[in-house]
């Protein structure tokens, strides 16, 4: 099912009935709390808020891209919708391998630009940007948009989703953490002295929101890419402040620049770790010059919330990992899960020869995809179901024995929204790496697993499975 922006998302979202539609919330702490209970239920579905207290009918709210079903996982990224999730991350390891990648391709206009604003017109509370969690700073525009700016110094164009909050009608603050290729942008121009000229789409198409949220390394942009899986450029309008590429199909976008030697608070916001760890912090103001949106717009939101059950995890960032382990030559990886918010990586081998575990843990550790934020690492013999996190339970205490199979990396690559991290110290991390394969030196003494065998249980189930079921 192919879709060109994020209304023909929407239709196909609709079409296999995981799109909802709340009329009436408020964009003050409702919004956010409905959000949090959808995704909360048992098959988290896509919603829209329409006719939000305070606003016009159609200026509207979209929650659950960011922590969706697997179908609609694989509507985002344009595979078949009834892949399983090693077809999807199989599919995705291929595509990293050997990406295909377009370049955007630059038109005049666009639905974008059914609405333009520029100086005193601009008034960012136009628009119903939530206040999503009740103890959070300001209402933030930006959470699930994609950031665009230019390196200074080579011209690649980076996209990335990082977090924005209205100050004032023409002012936002964006945080953009140490390390994100938007921080080392914005470094290059104020190094020099100079505005850092920047781009954001606040209702992007899904798939470029992927892209700005996944470790593309520097130096490649993500809008190829992206282009590159539709099978089709990224149409862009140039913005006329900034000359960056702007998404022509976006549903709202604003240009302008972030000025150097200026403070404004930004935060608290609940963060992805399920905290407000990094506090009320303060950013450089990002003036407005133009703001631009289609008629009846709507604002794509991620709020973060603790963990929830129901959603499918960074499958992509899975494959990446898995990738980066290939080329680094470990071999004989069986799966690679990646719980993104629990910051824990787990890696499935068959174990060949001694350190093998050893060694595709430290590397899964510092590979670009988990070097940020991660905490542990726990590599596990392919007998394991590693979705499974009672599988994953058993392995680790059954197949560990702590001071043998624990080590500890030191001063690893954190930011400061790290909760566990005294905030003086936030920036570094010390990283667990957990063996909780069987010992190699014995593996084949090591105690046999209990329990009928897989043929027995099946031929159990053929023959009193109904009873089981209660129906005899
Ligand atoms: C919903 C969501 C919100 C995010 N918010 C931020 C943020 O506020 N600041 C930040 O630096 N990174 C944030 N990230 C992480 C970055 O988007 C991610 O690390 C991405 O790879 C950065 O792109 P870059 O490598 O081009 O810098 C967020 C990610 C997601 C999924
Ligand atoms: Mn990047």
């Amino acid at each position: 099912m192919h879709y060109r922006d994020l209304r023909g998302w929407l239709e196909g979202v609709e079409s296999f009935g995981e799109l909802r539609v709340v009329e009436g919330a408020d964009w003050n702490q409702e919004i956010g709390a409905v959000a949090e209970v959808a995704a909360r239920s048992e098959t988290p579905p896509a919603v829209l808020f329409d006719k939000i207290i305070g606003y016009p009918a159609g200026r509207r709210v979209l929650t659950g891209i960011h922590n969706p079903t697997l179908k609609r996982q694989c509507l985002t990224n344009h595979l078949p919708l009834d892949y399983t999730r090693d077809q999807f991350i199989a599919a995705w390891k291929e595509r990293l391998d050997q990406p295909s990648l377009i370049p955007p391709r630059v038109v005049d206009s666009g639905p974008l630009m059914e609405n333009v604003f520029e100086g005193s017109d601009i008034d960012l509370f136009s628009l119903p940007a939530p206040f999503w969690h009740e103890g959070d700073g300001g209402r933030y525009l930006g959470t699930l948009d994609v950031t665009i700016s230019r390196d200074l110094d080579e011209g690649w164009i980076n996209l990335g989703c990082y977090r924005v909050m209205v100050h004032d009608k023409n002012t936002l603050a964006l945080y953009m953490s140490p390390g994100h290729h938007g921080n080392i942008h914005r470094q290059k121009f104020f190094d020099r002295g100079q505005p850092f000229p920047v781009a954001i789409s606040f209702g992007p198409d899904p798939l470029l929101w992927f892209f700005g949220q996944m470790d593309v390394p520097p130096g490649e942009s993500e809008y190829d890419y992206a282009g590159g899986v539709r099978g089709e450029a990224f149409e862009v309008i140039l913005g006329k402040n900034t000359q960056l590429p702007i998404p022509a199909y976006s549903e709202v976008a604003i240009e302008g620049e972030v000025i150097p030697g200026t403070k404004i608070p930004e935060g608290p916001f609940g963060e992805f770790t399920g905290y407000y760890a990094g506090g009320l912090r303060c950013e450089p103001m990002l003036k407005v010059k133009r703001l631009m949106y289609r008629d009846d717009p709507i604002i794509t939101g991620a709020p973060p919330f603790r963990p929830a059950p129901g959603a499918e995890s960074n499958l992509i960032r899975a494959a990446y990992i898995w990738n980066y382990l290939d080329k680094a030559g470990v071999p004989d990886i069986r799966g690679v899960a990646y719980y993104q918010t629990r910051m824990l990586v787990v890696v499935a081998i068959k174990q060949r020869y001694p350190g093998h575990a050893k060694q595709a843990a430290l590397i899964a550790a510092q590979c670009r995809a988990a070097a940020l934020l991660t905490r542990y690492v726990v590599v596990v013999d392919d007998d394991i179901d590693i979705w499974d996190s009672n599988e994953l339970l058993w392995a680790l205490c059954t197949r560990t024995d702590p001071i043998k199979d624990i080590d500890i990396l030191r001063r690893c690559w954190s930011n400061p929204i790290d909760p566990i991290i005294p905030p003086e110290e936030r920036g570094f991390q010390s990283r667990g790496i957990i063996d909780a394969c069987r010992p190699y030196e014995w593996i084949h003494e090591f105690p046999k697993v209990s329990g009928a065998s897989p043929e027995l249980k099946k031929k159990m189930l053929e023959k009193f499975g109904a009873s089981l079921a209660g129906k005899k």
